[in-house]
């Protein structure tokens, strides 16, 4: 567990700031699903995410149907939420 876990504040502020994303697990995660026009652009989308993530050593949970990503972040490193899943979530949302 070498990342820290986020605090209760700033798992509220990370909320504020993403109001697509939902606390899940138990505080331990966020989920948002997200929908495009079809499947080539919800699997473009997965894949600049993946690069992303390649980058930030930091990889979400997903789930993919045609149009739909379901997508949960959370930081096994942490056991629960941490920074890192603030700027996933932020870059995920900067990318629609
Ligand atoms: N992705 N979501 C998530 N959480 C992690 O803790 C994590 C990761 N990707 C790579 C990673 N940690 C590395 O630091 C190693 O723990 C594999």
């Amino acid at each position: 567990m070498s990342v820290p876990e986020l605090t209760p504040d700033q798992t509220a502020a990370l909320l504020a700031a993403h109001s697509e994303w939902t606390l899940t697990r138990e505080g331990k995660a966020i989920a948002r699903t997200f929908r495009f026009k079809d499947f080539s652009e919800a699997w473009g989308f997965m894949s600049r995410v993946a690069l992303l993530a390649e980058v930030q050593d930091h990889h979400p949970e997903w789930f993919n149907v045609y149009n739909r990503v379901e997508v949960t972040l959370t930081t096994h490193d942490a056991g629960g939420l941490s920074a890192r899943d603030a700027r996933m979530a932020a870059a995920m949302d900067g990318l629609l």
